[in-house]
């Protein structure tokens, strides 16, 4: 065989185990290692049956994605062919995942057993192809036409035991020894004839069903043809034969693989597992166990910082220095599992087992002997440096001591205790148990160890960890505010923000930036806006917005903000008074106001951006642009078929980018200056996504 696939028998019961780290990707002689092992069986006479199985963590995780976009010739046999094709039973033992082409191999055999904790799917969709292993035609005939088109159009994981009550799965086994009750169950099935999927005729699909989930899928993936293509191949499965309904897969396949959705999917799917690496830091740095959490703060951060921790099984201590305080906030939890069951996005069960993990206590005593403790109290730093005393004065030796703030200075924070080593930023994005992105921000005088345990921590709650360096607005509110400043300017100019919010939602954002200001409330930023003026003379004020807020105009929450919304209703309808306050404020400043292309809109929005990201690189508070582009896909609803702000901005071009800005350095001064990374970048006609800090650029 080869080091990738083994092959034994065992009393008549031919083994073929796939051995490719770390997840047992189909890669380089997966494929052709299988259909050996199926042939070498087919040929033995003391071979009854075969069991299909995975060795280390899981089955099989699918195609070797690295492999897409590459040039690499079809073989003549594939693993489905010749596991479909065996003269003898062949039974998918399968445990971790079976996604993918792994679940296409498993479909191709006669049986399919699992682990109860197993995780079956076809995710195709969602790195912007579909299934080209058969998925989209055996899976409708096992599982029937309605559900194979939800699984394969949402790409999402099913578990195993969903799996078996849907009859892709034909048996759970609770066992420690999956490849001996695998031999078993084909020992019992040996000699019971063959059931082929393939050999099911197509199945029958309810009037109307395909109509209904184009309908579904235009309004939730807008720009994307990866599932349309999915409902056109289950389609053609319900009418086709096998053989005719798998060439009509591999022909919509074909013209995926390779589109600019496909590719900015698979760049994103690697970004973020880039993202969490931290090649920086000292080789042998340990990782220190995180297993009790307290939350100080019982708000509305720290609420939801408890959400997530409970969601993700973490016990939780959640401390407020405030009585009622702790109490609002555990009522404002319960309320929030109560609303996701009534909306059915979360089970009673599921309910019941997350509140318990969250255990009101008062006073730090009661939290000393926690590992790690996240504060999220307000947005003050006296109020953190006082926090961050009494830890310092209770929490045991090694704990760690997390600040959830979104922009203060981590280490005047640090500063307050007497182990700065063990304190690092770990910023959460509003609502924090929902949004993805979890930024861990190094101060000066954080231990390496402390920085990895904190993005193991994000990671263990379901988060994507992302570092960052201490600068202001850290790195992800960094690189976005120069897009939310040309937002604001732009209206002074002349643009109205129903223009600006239709250029972006056409660009793929869900909603427009100031459709989400009015949704997150226009005082939100103010206070900071002040602050930033206050600090510096320089900083340019956003005078129609502060206006809007003085007026008491601060979004939905009260009715009008940039645009008026009728009582009860949350549609934004655009406001004349909007346009004079833009209008009086453009002529104290001495602005004639035009009119703006959408194309000169979208630029002016997201060149700023790729600029300040150069800066924030060059300035090594970013590792990677890539880790920028998976901040803006996490935490700001960047579309992610366009890969990133940077992946997007590399279909323009740096040169031409650069060229814009400079350009635009001429028109409206300094604000506009080129960062010089990206003047680099320009004049080598090098990737701006492929951009690195100087601390992993020297090795
Ligand atoms: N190809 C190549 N590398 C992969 C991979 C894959 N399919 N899946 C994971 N990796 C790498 C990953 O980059 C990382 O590498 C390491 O494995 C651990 O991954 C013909 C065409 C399986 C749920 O889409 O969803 O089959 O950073 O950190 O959190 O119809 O990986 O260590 O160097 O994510 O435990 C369909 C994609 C492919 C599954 C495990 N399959 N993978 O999650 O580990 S297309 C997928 C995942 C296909 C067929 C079609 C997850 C996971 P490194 P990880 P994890």
């Amino acid at each position: 065989m080869s080091e990738v696939v083994r092959y034994e028998v065992e009393d008549g019961i031919a083994v073929i185990t796939i051995d490719n780290p770390p997840v047992n990707a189909l890669g380089a002689g997966v494929s052709e290692g299988v259909v050996a092992g199926a042939d070498r069986a087919a040929a033995d006479p003391a071979v009854q049956a075969v069991v299909l199985i995975g060795a280390g963590r899981s089955f099989i995780a699918g195609a070797d994605i690295r492999r897409f976009g590459t040039k690499r010739e079809t073989p003549t046999r594939r693993s489905y062919d010749a596991l479909e094709a065996s003269p003898k039973p062949v039974v998918a033992a399968i445990h971790g995942f079976a996604l993918g082409g792994g679940l296409e191999n498993a479909l191709c055999c006669t049986w399919r057993i699992a682990v109860p904790e197993a995780r079956i799917g076809l995710p195709e969709v969602l790195i912007g192809i579909i299934p080209g292993g058969g998925g989209t035609q055996r899976l409708p005939r096992v599982a029937g036409v309605k559900a194979a088109l939800e699984m394969i159009t949402s790409g999402r994981h099913v578990p195993a035991p969903e799996a078996k009550f849907l009859g892709i799965i034909d048996e759970l086994v609770e066992t420690g020894d999956l490849r001996a009750a695998a031999i078993a169950f084909a020992r019992s099935i040996a000699g019971k004839g063959l059931r082929r999927v393939g050999e099911i005729p197509p199945p029958a699909a309810e009037a109307g069903l395909f109509e209904a989930q184009r309908k579904v899928i235009a309004r939730k993936a807008r720009g994307q043809p990866a599932p349309f293509a999915a409902i056109a191949a289950v389609e053609a499965a319900t009418r086709l034969p096998l053989a005719e309904g798998l060439a009509e897969e591999r022909r919509l396949f074909a013209e995926l693989e390779n589109s600019p959705e496909a590719r900015a999917l698979r760049y994103a799917f690697f970004a973020e597992r880039e993202v969490a690496k931290l090649p920086h830091l000292p080789k042998d740095t340990p990782t220190p166990e995180i297993r009790r959490v307290a939350v100080v703060g019982a708000g509305t951060m720290g609420g939801g910082i408890a959400m997530s921790l409970a969601d993700a099984g973490i016990p939780v201590k959640l401390m407020d220095a405030s009585p009622e305080g702790l109490t609002r906030g555990l009522q404002k939890i319960r309320d929030n599992y109560a609303v996701s069951v009534k909306r059915g996005s979360l089970t009673q069960a599921e309910m019941d087992r997350r509140l318990p993990l969250i255990e009101p206590v008062e006073g730090y005593d009661a939290i000393a002997d926690c590992d790690a403790v996240i504060e999220a109290v307000f947005e003050q730093l006296p109020a953190k440096q006082e926090v961050f005393r009494g830890l310092d004065a209770v929490m045991k030796p090694g704990a760690l001591l997390f600040t959830n703030t979104s922009a203060l200075d981590i280490d005047q924070i640090a500063a307050a205790t007497g182990r700065p080593e063990a304190v690092a930023g770990t910023h959460f994005f509003a609502p924090a148990n929902v949004m993805k992105l979890f930024e861990v921000v190094e101060g000066a005088k954080t231990a390496p160890a402390t920085l990895l345990a904190a993005m193991k921590l994000g990671r263990a709650i379901g988060k994507v960890s992302a570092y960052a360096g201490t600068c202001d607005g850290f790195v992800a509110n960094r690189s976005r505010i120069p897009f939310g400043l040309e937002q604001n300017l732009m209206v002074e100019e002349g643009a109205r923000p129903e223009q600006i919010d239709r250029v972006m939602t056409a660009f793929g954002y869900p909603m427009g930036p100031f459709a989400v200001n009015d949704l997150s409330g226009l005082d939100v930023n103010y206070m900071t806006r002040k602050r930033r003026a206050a600090a510096d003379p320089n900083y340019r004020k956003w005078p129609v917005a502060d206006r809007l807020v003085e007026m008491g105009r601060k979004g939905q929450k009260t009715g009008a903000g940039w645009y008026r919304y009728e009582p009860g209703d949350r549609t934004p309808h655009p406001d004349p008074i909007v346009d004079q306050i833009a209008r009086e404020v453009a002529a104290e400043l001495g602005i004639e106001q035009r009119s703006f292309t959408d194309e000169e809109i979208l630029h002016r929005l997201l060149f700023a951006s790729v600029n300040e990201a150069c800066r924030i690189l060059a300035e090594g508070k970013a590792l990677r642009a890539s880790d920028i582009d998976v901040m803006w896909l996490n935490g700001f609803g960047f579309p992610r078929y366009r890969g990133g702000l940077m992946f997007w901005a590399d279909g323009i071009g740096a040169r031409e980018i650069y060229n814009q800005i400079a350009a635009w350095h001429q028109r409206y001064g300094a604000r506009w200056a080129p960062a010089p990374l990206l003047r680099e970048i320009a004049e080598a006609g090098g990737s701006l996504r492929e951009a690195k800090a100087p601390q992993l650029r020297n090795g």
